[in-house]
């Protein structure tokens, strides 16, 4: 099929066409395939729609997920490879989009490929930043950020002819929307929906850094995601973006919904907005807004977008949760300060406690708490998740309206993280069990008969060693570093930040090398991997990723621990490199402090690849080590109740535990030891020294020890390699609860009830 495209586009034959060539004539094909399939075998009726609005869509690279999804993958690579051709290659050449942070962007595209997949209409709605989120360097051993263009002549972006005005207090921007296509796995095709401004300025950024003038909005306001938020320019110009989104977001859904029949006073049968955390929150004072403007009055117009708005909660951090002074909404977007206003005087009048206003007495506007008053969903995205919600954090709420409270533990697609990532591995499973976990995913449990079959276990092996080994190949390559396929790979990818405490890890790491140096070999030699960006101004974070660097150059310069102990930090830590990695691994780091990580995606996306975790009972932790049960996971640390009692009593001091554990004291002082001074920045070390000892806000050296102690036990019965592989295939044969299929299920069971 490719052939023929490209024998019409090109006059040639697949061999004389370069890969650029081949690249464009695919991405070709592929739109026109997927508006050829747009609405086909919809299960359900097209009347009421899902706008899932986001600030962050992290959807990798979509070429071979897309042909994947279209059933044509095998056929095209086949087609390629008898012309000589490597579709690898070609994927190489496609940019990866870099439109989120982290989790709350990647499960925000794992949904759209879930809702597209089984059938659901449904589209995103976002931002398309040109510059995306930054380009992670290492100098010197520290991280430097640089702009990220992804946007190229030819991409999945299509230029529509939408296009809004958007009114900010004192001028207005003109909108631009692309389109990019969702395509559903044998089923629908959705869109996601990216707007932008006519009047983006490129140049503004000076070299290729990430600094411009935050102050041009109507040339800047798409450039970045999440510019640097330390100053107050950075905040207006979040706030501009948030409404920009929700203005041309709430224009296009309403314009939709005329279309579909709606005449607004129903306008929940028609649609349903699900706002993925605050970011998106504006879009409720802005449908009232619309619609008071279409003549519906005030109260009746709250009434309606109180029944199409429902509010996804992904972060109990404090510093996350937003909350907007008054007098930059003034600045901002001044049409919606009198509505939040009645909003808040309702809400004021129905409910006295002060911890359920939306204005507070600082004059701060609390988008969470407009979201729950005026939304008629709230969730949260993990079973521990919703219960911390429910019982502390947003306690007084649940209180009054205990009937929106609702859990959906987050998911993952499996066509991106089993049958793109580690095709090996899928066909192996596919081969034992059939082709139907592809679409219901609970049947990876039929590999549970395969538990005794040595045959089966050193297959998993065999694979398993097959992927540490493309790994080993594509680090060489990409960073030239040599590491060890024979060693265990202990990985932890995530965003850098102290409750996820990677700096946990590096005294692991200390440890792990001050043993060495005393004489105490492990048997297997350990690789410790990290992968991590830290937000341009958390100053702390970016410490942590010195030490890990400067640990990187320790342990493969020191030829005594070299052969046993290395340390790899990946560069520009994204989706095309969580691809890579993690089929390669063997030991999942999930060690957040016990309340603080609301679900974690990357620990199912490890247990699906077959590697074991390692982590506290937190976030979907919980629910991997209830599903694997306790042979097959090891969890540390204290729990959930025993932190948030710690924080409630004040009673956690970092020193006492340096002070009264020589051990401890040990780790930590090796951060400024002659050995590391003598690669890193001293004062930078000694700021992350004293910061461990003196605050410790995500209690380190509460869980250290033990920590140390059940890594030191699962690197041991690694050694039983029968046993170990009989651990990875029980977490590959449940890990099937965390397909986002499921996740999405259950969104429209319980939220959103769009009829088959
Ligand atoms: C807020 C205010 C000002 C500036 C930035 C922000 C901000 C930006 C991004 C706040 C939060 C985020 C992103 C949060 C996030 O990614 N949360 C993750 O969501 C995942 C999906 O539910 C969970 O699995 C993770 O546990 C959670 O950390």
């Amino acid at each position: 099929m490719l052939k023929e495209f490209c024998e019409k586009k090109y006059q040639k034959g697949l061999d004389n066409c370069s890969h650029e060539e081949l690249y464009v004539a695919l991405l070709e094909m592929i739109k026109q395939q997927a508006k050829e399939s747009a609405v086909k075998d919809s299960a359900y009726n097209d009347k009421k729609k899902v706008y899932y609005i986001s600030a962050e869509f992290l959807i990798g690279k979509l070429l071979s997920n897309n042909l994947i999804n279209l059933g044509i993958y095998d056929q095209v690579r086949s087609e390629l490879e008898a012309a000589g051709k490597s579709l690898q290659e070609i994927e190489e050449l496609e940019p990866e989009p870099s439109l989120g942070n982290g989790g709350l962007g990647r499960l925000a595209a794992c949904f759209l490929d879930s809702m597209a997949s089984i059938g659901i209409p449904g589209d995103g709605i976002g931002l398309n930043y040109h510059f995306g989120l930054f380009r992670q360097v290492f100098e010197n051993h520290f991280q430097k950020e640089t702009k990220n263009p992804w946007m190229e002549e030819h991409s999945w972006l299509t230029r529509t002819g939408k296009s809004y005005e958007v009114q900010f207090g004192g001028f207005s921007v003109r909108s631009v929307l692309y389109d990019v296509d969702v395509i559903g796995y044998a089923n629908r095709t959705n869109k996601l929906h990216l707007f932008d401004i006519e009047s983006i300025n490129e140049d503004l950024v000076q070299g290729d850094g990430i600094t411009f003038d935050k102050t041009k909005i109507s040339e800047n306001l798409t450039l970045f995601l999440y510019p640097d938020d330390s100053d107050e320019a950075g905040n207006l110009l979040r706030i501009y973006q948030q409404y920009f989104m929700v203005a041309n977001g709430a224009a296009m859904i309403l314009e939709e919904c005329r279309a579909r029949g709606s005449n607004f006073h129903n306008l929940y049968e028609y649609a349903v907005v699900q706002i993925n955390d605050t970011h998106p929150s504006m879009i409720i004072p802005e449908l009232i807004r619309l619609l008071m403007a279409e003549g519906i009055a005030r109260e009746e117009a709250i009434a309606i977008v109180s029944r199409t708005c429902a509010y996804t909660n992904h972060t109990i951090l404090a510093e996350a949760l937003e909350k907007w002074p008054l007098h930059y909404l003034e600045k901002v977007v001044p049409q919606l300060v009198p509505i939040i206003r009645v909003l808040d005087e309702q809400v004021k009048q129905r409910y006295q406690d002060p911890r359920v206003a939306i204005i507070d007495g600082q004059n701060r506007v609390h988008m969470a708490h407009m979201d729950i008053h005026y939304g008629f969903s709230v969730n949260g995205v993990a079973y521990l998740h919703t219960e911390i919600l429910k019982n502390s954090e947003l306690r007084p709420f649940y209180e009054i309206y205990p009937e929106k409270f609702n859990n959906k533990t987050n998911g993952i697609t499996f066509r991106r993280w089993l049958l793109h990532c580690n095709r090996d591995l899928a066909v192996y499973v596919e081969q034992l069990i059939g082709p139907g976990f592809k679409k219901d995913a609970g049947q990876l449990k039929k590999l549970e008969k395969y538990l005794d079959d040595a045959k089966v276990l050193q297959c998993m092996l065999d694979i398993k060693n097959a992927d540490k080994l493309y790994l080993k190949e594509y680090l060489k390559k990409t960073q030239n570093v040599e590491i060890d396929e024979n060693s265990i790979f202990d990985i932890q990818i995530k965003r850098l930040h102290e409750y996820k405490r990677q700096q946990m890890n590096a005294l692991y790491v200390i440890y792990k090398y001050l043993e060495i140096k005393k004489g105490n070999k492990p048997t297997t030699p350990i690789t410790v991997i990290f992968g991590a960006k830290a937000a341009p101004a958390y100053t702390i974070a970016k410490d942590i990723i010195h030490l890990i660097l400067c640990l990187q150059e320790l342990t493969c310069k020191d030829p005594e621990a070299a052969p046993y102990l290395k340390v790899v930090m990946v560069e520009n830590y994204n989706v095309t490199k969580a691809e890579k990695l993690i089929p390669a691994c063997d030991i999942s780091e999930q060690i957040s402090l016990a309340s603080k990580e609301a679900s974690g995606t990357g620990n199912m996306k490890f247990m699906l690849n077959g590697a074991v975790t390692l982590g506290t009972m937190d976030g979907a932790n919980v629910e991997i080590a209830q599903l694997v049960g306790p042979e097959n996971i090891y969890t540390f640390g204290e729990s959930s109740e025993q932190v948030i009692a710690h924080y409630a009593q004040e009673d956690y001091v970092a020193v006492d535990y340096y002070i009264r554990d020589a051990d401890i004291r040990r780790y930590v002082d090796f951060i400024i030891s002659p050995e590391l001074l003598r690669i890193g920045n001293a004062s930078v070390l000694l700021r992350l020294h004293g910061e461990l000892i003196q605050k410790d806000w995500f209690m380190t050296l509460l869980d250290v020890k033990d920590y140390i102690r059940v890594k030191e036990r699962a690197l041991k019965d690694y050694e039983d390699r029968t046993a170990w592989a009989r651990k990875m295939l029980v977490n590959i044969a449940n890990a099937g609860f965390f397909s986002s299929d499921r996740t999405i299920a259950e969104y429209n069971r319980d939220i959103w009830h769009l009829d088959q």
